[in-house]
């Protein structure tokens, strides 16, 4: 069995091997090899153009690193490559996924990876826990287009995804996805923090606010304000934009809404397969699930982005994108100027 599975290994890097045994192996043609290009919310990598499955290697590090939560207000995250959420992966139907793992939490937990991309026990994350140093490597031919949630998984697993450890990774279908103007990575994530002590700056993780399903923060992108002021998206009116769309959780069911927009296609819980629903104004993203949604930018001025729970507007879950262009008085007009709303969270 361990020869065999050696051989494998040995096959997965040069020329595709499925097997179950040696003597079972059934090769493919050679695949070409390249090496992801990682992005960062909201940046997305590049659509791919290349028209042949290829082997796409993909390093990470998992780390534990103190940064902001919320305004004057840090947090030890549990994260990938530093950020929360983690890298945005890219590959298509039929690619060979080769995760590079490595431990790099000096706290000694051990971390691993499960792809909802990845069939197979785990998701991955049997084959790829490593300890501190350690750097676990593993292939998984990705079957099923869609966009899928990945977080850590090592035990327990509802402390590693609470404190920071989970990213998308997006699986073209066959052909790739329509070209659009502007792609963004947005994922929405709770935190479960403790009462901080008078004149605290760094808040602390609290397992049982997480059993009670009691966050204090419900944000975009890792952090209270990361798609606000220098953070918010930006676009122009005449182009479409395509949002990739990720519920981290650990708990909540995201009510994602644009207020001002109404979504032309919605990919349904990252359904890429399907035929997009069209004209939606809510789309419900179930946590350890994503979304897709495209619309076309008609009138300039600014769009808010919330989880319509809308009391989670106050916990962090809102974001700006701001259209610039010019005035289309054919479809939005007023005698009035715009009213200033003085201490709205939403229409800023
Ligand atoms: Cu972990």
């Amino acid at each position: 069995m361990r020869i065999a599975h050696r051989i494998c290994l040995l096959g997965f890097a040069g020329f595709l091997i499925l097997c179950g045994s040696t003597s079972a192996a059934a090769k493919t043609p050679p695949m070409n090899r390249e090496v992801a290009k990682l992005t960062y919310a909201p940046e997305v990598p590049p659509l791919i153009t290349r028209s042949k499955p290829a082997i796409v290697e993909v390093h990470i590090e998992s780390s534990v690193n103190e940064m902001e939560l919320a305004p004057n207000l840090k947090y030890r995250f549990w994260g990938f490559d530093g950020h929360v959420p983690g890298p945005f992966i890219r590959a298509r139907v039929g690619d060979v996924l080769e995760v590079h793992l490595t431990n790099s939490d000096s706290s000694g937990m051990p971390h691993n990876i499960d792809f909802h991309a990845v069939t197979g026990p785990g998701g991955g994350a049997k084959v790829l826990t490593g300890v501190e140093g350690e750097e676990k490597v593993a292939w998984f031919k990705l079957l099923h287009p869609g966009l899928f949630i990945y977080h850590c998984a090592a035990p327990p697993v509802m402390d590693h995804i609470a404190n920071g450890m989970y990213g998308l990774i997006l699986v073209e279908p066959k052909g790739g996805l329509p070209k659009v103007d502007r792609e963004f990575y947005v994922l929405q994530s709770e935190f479960y923090t403790k009462e901080p002590t008078e004149g605290a700056q760094t808040l602390e993780f609290s397992h049982e606010e997480g059993l009670k399903e009691h966050p204090h923060f419900v944000v975009f992108n890792g952090r209270v304000g990361s798609l606000t002021g220098a953070g918010q998206l930006k676009a122009k009116t005449g182009e479409k934009i395509r949002i990739f769309f990720g519920n981290a959780g650990p708990n909540l069911i995201s009510s994602f809404h644009v207020i001002g927009e109404i979504f032309d296609n919605v990919y349904r819980e990252g359904d890429l397969v399907s035929v997009p629903a069209r004209s939606v104004q809510t789309t419900l993203v179930p946590a350890g699930g994503a979304t897709v949604v495209e619309f076309q930018l008609e009138v300039p001025g600014t769009y808010t982005l919330v989880d319509h729970a809308i009391f989670r507007v106050e916990q962090g879950a809102v974001g700006f994108l701001e259209v610039a262009g010019d005035p289309r008085h054919d479809l939005f007009v007023s005698k009035d100027d715009p009213e200033p709303c003085k201490g709205c969270l939403v229409h800023p």
